[in-house]
């Protein structure tokens, strides 16, 4: 018996010796230590023994106990330290390799020609104002000569919150009424940027959600000319100084008279092509004289005061300014197309 269990310590530490893997160490300890593995099959075979046989088996068996037991967790504690220097010298890092550059970010091609429109109007004396974008009915129709069920609503459907009349401004012309009525009766000189939203069809010239800049100018001598001075100088300044500029005359319910202002074609030079179809000339924005109804409702006395306003799509400058084709890039988040205006 004695022989028998030094053969199987012997075989034992031999084989594992060659065991490199956790679940093969396992194993090995199910077959010789475990509860039906060869140490305890060996000790069954105790009541075999002479009385004075025994007790020397006895201690013998539980020597070789230790011993497995100490060796099986020498193996095991090895091969942890192996796999992890195996680890460390897989995921070793060259430190001397040069660094990976973080991209910085950029303006995103509206805000680029926000800034280029602020720095424009600023050097004539207009401050930057922002409104709320989410609007009562009174300020984006009533106030600004549109009672409810007057026709020209019908230009600028929009999105209705589920708060009776409350919704998504159409267009920045409701600051207008909300600069007024915070520095009546003061000369005012402002630009209204921000987002507007319109309930319709997308198409390569409409997105539902565009920005606007809303111009508003009020004194007491201001006229029809002052109106044409000023954006004839934003158009030239802003597409190039040998642009030509035409004012056509146009309705909006908040200007009397109205008009739109319109370039000669910046791609055929105004003999005609696909881009200003064939008419030579391409517009920019909708302006006008404040309309008295207008003023009374921001305070102001139309007796005694008069104003211009304007309002323009950055995104439709930039298309003109930047050759692009289709309005609907600026927000479809592709950086392929973003990343030409860094
Ligand atoms: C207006 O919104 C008027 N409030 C402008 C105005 C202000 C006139 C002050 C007089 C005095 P209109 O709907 O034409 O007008 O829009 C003005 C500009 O916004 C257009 O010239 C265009 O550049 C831009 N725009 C209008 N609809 C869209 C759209 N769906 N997508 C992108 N840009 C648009």
């Amino acid at each position: 018996m004695l022989d028998q269990l030094h053969e199987m310590e012997g075989r034992a530490l031999a084989e594992l010796a060659g065991h490199k893997t956790e679940q093969a160490l396992e194993q090995w300890h199910v077959a010789f230590l475990g509860r039906k593995g060869a140490l305890t099959e060996l000790l069954r075979g105790i009541g075999r023994l002479s009385a004075e046989e025994r007790p020397a088996f006895g201690q013998e068996a539980n020597r070789v106990k230790t011993a497995l037991e100490k060796a099986y967790e020498d193996r095991a504690l090895t091969l942890k330290q192996e796999a992890a220097l195996h680890q460390l010298a897989r995921e070793q890092v060259d430190v001397t390799l040069p660094g990976r550059p973080i991209a910085p970010g950029f303006l995103h091609v509206s805000t680029r020609t926000l800034r280029e429109i602020y720095d424009i109007f600023a050097a004539m004396g207009f401050q930057v104002v922002e409104a709320p974008e989410v609007e009562t009915d009174i300020y984006n129709f009533q106030l600004l000569n549109m009672p409810p069920h007057h026709p020209a609503r019908d230009m600028w459907n929009t999105f209705h919150t589920t708060h009776e009349g409350v919704l998504l401004r159409t267009h920045t012309s409701p600051g207008q009424i909300r600069v007024m009525l915070e520095h009546c009766p003061e000369p005012i000189r402002v630009i209204l940027p921000g987002k507007c939203y319109r309930y319709e069809q997308v198409t390569a010239r409409h997105e539902f959600m565009f920005y606007q800049v809303e111009g508003l100018a009020i004194g007491e001598h201001l006229t029809m000319a002052d109106l044409k001075g000023t954006l004839a100088s934003f158009a030239r300044q802003m597409f190039g100084p040998e642009r030509k500029v035409r004012f056509r005359a146009s309705y909006f319910p908040f200007t009397e008279p109205s008009a739109e202002l319109d370039i000669d074609c910046v791609l055929c030079g105004g003999k005609g092509c696909r881009v200003c179809k064939n008419s030579g000339w391409l517009e920019i924005l909708g302006c006008g004289m404040v309309h008295p109804n207008v003023m009374r409702n921001g305070g102001y006395d139309p007796a005694c005061y008069t104003g211009f306003a304007f309002g323009m799509g950055p995104e439709r400058i930039a298309m003109l300014k930047y050759g692009i084709d289709d309005i609907r890039h600026f927000f479809a988040n592709d950086l392929r197309f973003l990343q030409q205006f860094v």
